[in-house]
């Protein structure tokens, strides 16, 4: 784990991807599903009948078909940035996955899903190892669609579970567990991963307790190699950390190796009409944190049919240009 701490150090350039339902719905990703303000962040500028939209999202599976979906097209162009590790949303907090999992069939290329074509996180791993980027996966430890994960409703969109983990632990740990087959899977199934990223599932020990420390270790057993990181919980397993939306001050610096997270756009999900940074305020995050050691993580959102946006292809074009000239070898 040192040699890849050491080596993730210097790869300075990550992309994190975010597809999914949101995409498709055009809001941000999970979180404008949220009843809570506080949790329903910067609501996108494109406003969709929310309230429609909130009965119907979890139907969209039907409709997503990613017929223009091209892993290796997505990695000619990361790889031309200068970017030198892919992490993708495998699951978000909505629960749709993006990788053929044998414990949910709400997945791309589960029932009702019109898509029949490659297992997408399986592809982009493999087209990233041929490009020479390394590969990570984004697994949300929330599942707003799992039945023992929130109860509210049939259709839970709000963070609050209606029950309580310890008055019913069986059912909490019938969650705990799909949790532990899901990392599981996603550690054993796609060969050698360089970075396990988790985020969310917010709440901790004792009322519920994901018993990350457990599966953590298993992981490691499975991958040795593996830099594993929580957004949420953190911990004695955790590798480096990862602030989002902020480059830490120099008299702040985190004392563990750190990467920025830095969307292209406003949000990291694909959202219509969305504002993207200037190709300048792009190098000078990077030229910013590099001079401060640490690693930036650009995010990108893919739209539902899988073509990236224009824009985005642009600055990465942009900033593909720049490190090309700029690079010291
Ligand atoms: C956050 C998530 O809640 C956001 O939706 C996004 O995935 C970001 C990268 O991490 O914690």
């Amino acid at each position: 784990v040192r040699a890849s701490l050491q080596q993730f150090s210097s790869d300075k350039i990550g992309v994190l991807v975010h597809w999914g339902l949101y995409a498709k719905a055009g809001i941000v990703e999970s979180w404008e599903l949220s009843d809570e303000d506080e949790w329903a962040r910067g609501k996108s500028a494109f406003r969709p009948n929310m309230k429609q939209l909130k009965q119907d999202y979890w139907g969209l599976n039907s409709g997503f078909d990613p017929q223009n979906f091209d892993p290796q097209a997505w990695l000619r162009l990361f790889k031309h940035a200068g970017i030198r590790y892919l992490i993708f949303t495998t699951k978000h907090h909505d629960g749709f996955n993006l990788y053929d999992t044998q414990f949910s069939d709400y997945k791309v290329g589960g029932t009702g899903s019109p898509y029949h074509g490659v297992d997408i996180f399986g592809a982009l791993v493999t087209s990233a190892r041929q490009a020479g980027l390394k590969t990570g996966a984004y697994y949300s430890k929330a599942d707003w669609f799992h039945p023992d994960y929130w109860t509210k409703d049939d259709h839970p969109k709000s963070r609050h579970a209606d029950y309580v983990p310890t008055q019913q632990p069986e059912r909490w740990q019938r969650y705990v567990d799909f949790v532990h087959a899901q990392l599981r899977e996603l550690a054993s199934r796609y060969g050698g991963l360089s970075i396990l990223w988790l985020d969310a599932g917010w709440v901790g020990a004792p009322r519920e307790d994901l018993q990350l420390e457990q599966i953590a270790e298993e992981i490691r057993l499975l991958q040795p190699n593996i830099l594993i990181v929580d957004r949420t919980r953190g911990g004695r397993f955790e590798n480096y950390v990862t602030p989002e939306r902020r480059i830490p001050s120099v008299d702040r610096l985190p004392t563990e190796v750190w990467e920025s997270g830095l969307p292209l756009a406003d949000n990291w999900g694909y959202v219509p009409h969305d504002h993207y940074k200037s190709l300048k305020q792009i190098i000078l995050s990077l030229l910013q944190v590099i001079s401060l050691g640490g690693n930036l993580l650009l995010g990108v959102g893919p739209k539902p049919e899988g073509a990236l946006p224009k824009q985005a292809i642009q600055r990465l074009t942009e900033l593909g240009a720049w490190t090309s000239q700029n690079q010291e070898g």
